[in-house]
């Protein structure tokens, strides 16, 4: 990091830390808990063209290793995010990046949203969400297992808008070097990896599943591992940005990310137990590293 910051697609970022997609809604609903100012940035909750009122309760369960999700998308739709988040990002994000991150059924509502979008102020980007492992379209089956439906989506939207796009990944593709090709074809600028990975908590009496939908997407501490070797693989195949994000809870972690190849780290289960969590991660980057505790720190 210099003191000019860290060069980044749509500008530079003060620091490498920012809150990941679907844990701080358009900011506004965590700013009075978190300093937002003194972030890199964030990204937004996916946003699709229709408001959706996501999935039954509850949506989140925790275990020992993290937790398991299934919002369902729940978001108030383009038009409400233009009239009602838009303008408070606008006025009070000054230091830290916005990028929005957009989820659809199909690739043209990815391109639709995205020339919705395109002309309004406060943001700097989109995140691409082809990753959601609880949207039923494609029979349940996310864009970013498919290299030829990544590519589609990312070409499509970059047909509409010269802004940045990031392109958040699964953690989970048959075949993840075709993945980052195909995104990197379509136009990315940086890719986000990882997004949460299927997964099913059940009651160990009835059998019920903890989650109202069933199953869900799996975050924190157990996801860390394989978003890490997504983000080191990443890195030997394209010369593309990285954003680092799975199951990191303190600095330390982020340190790993970053030396696997990433250019910056989001943080999003962690917020959930200590809403000052990034916050604190970034007080940890600027210490300097400690090595001589480093061969015995289990992180
Ligand atoms: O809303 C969700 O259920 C959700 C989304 Br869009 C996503 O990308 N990842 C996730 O774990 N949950």
């Amino acid at each position: 990091m210099t003191s000019a910051g860290i060069p980044f697609p749509g500008g530079n970022l003060q620091n490498p830390v920012l809150l990941a997609a679907g844990t701080c809604g358009f900011g506004r609903e965590v700013s009075e808990v978190v300093e937002l100012e003194a972030l890199g940035g964030l990204v937004t909750k996916s946003i699709t063209l229709e408001p959706r009122v996501g999935n039954p309760a509850p949506r989140v369960a925790e275990f020992t290793g993290g937790m398991i999700n299934s919002i369902g998308l729940a978001n108030p739709g383009v038009e409400a995010v233009k009239r009602e988040y838009l303008p408070w990002i606008q006025s009070n994000l000054r230091r830290a990046r916005c990028f929005l991150s957009l989820a659809g059924h199909d690739v043209d509502e990815y391109i639709r949203l995205a020339a919705r979008l395109d002309d309004e102020d406060g943001f700097q980007g989109f995140e691409l969400n082809l990753s959601c492992p609880n949207d039923q379209s494609r029979d349940g089956a996310p864009f970013a297992l498919d290299p030829v439906a990544v590519e589609a989506v990312v070409r499509g939207v970059r047909g509409v808008t010269s802004r940045p796009l990031l392109v958040k990944l699964a953690p989970n593709p048959p075949a993840p070097r075709e993945v980052v090709a195909a995104a990197e074809a379509g136009g990315a600028d940086a890719l986000t990896l990882v997004n949460t990975l299927p997964g099913l908590l059940l009651d160990p009496y009835t059998g019920a599943p903890r989650l109202g939908a069933g199953r869900g997407g799996v975050s924190g501490p157990a996801l860390r591992g394989l978003g890490l070797l997504r983000v080191q693989e990443a890195r030997e195949w394209t010369t593309l940005p990285l954003v680092g994000v799975g199951g990191i809870l303190n600095h330390h972690h982020a340190r790993s990310y970053l030396l696997a190849g990433a250019t910056a780290i989001q943080v999003g289960t962690l917020s959930f137990a200590d809403p000052r969590g990034a916050n604190r991660v970034v007080e940890g980057l600027r210490r300097p590293p400690l090595p001589s505790l480093s061969p015995g720190l289990k992180t």
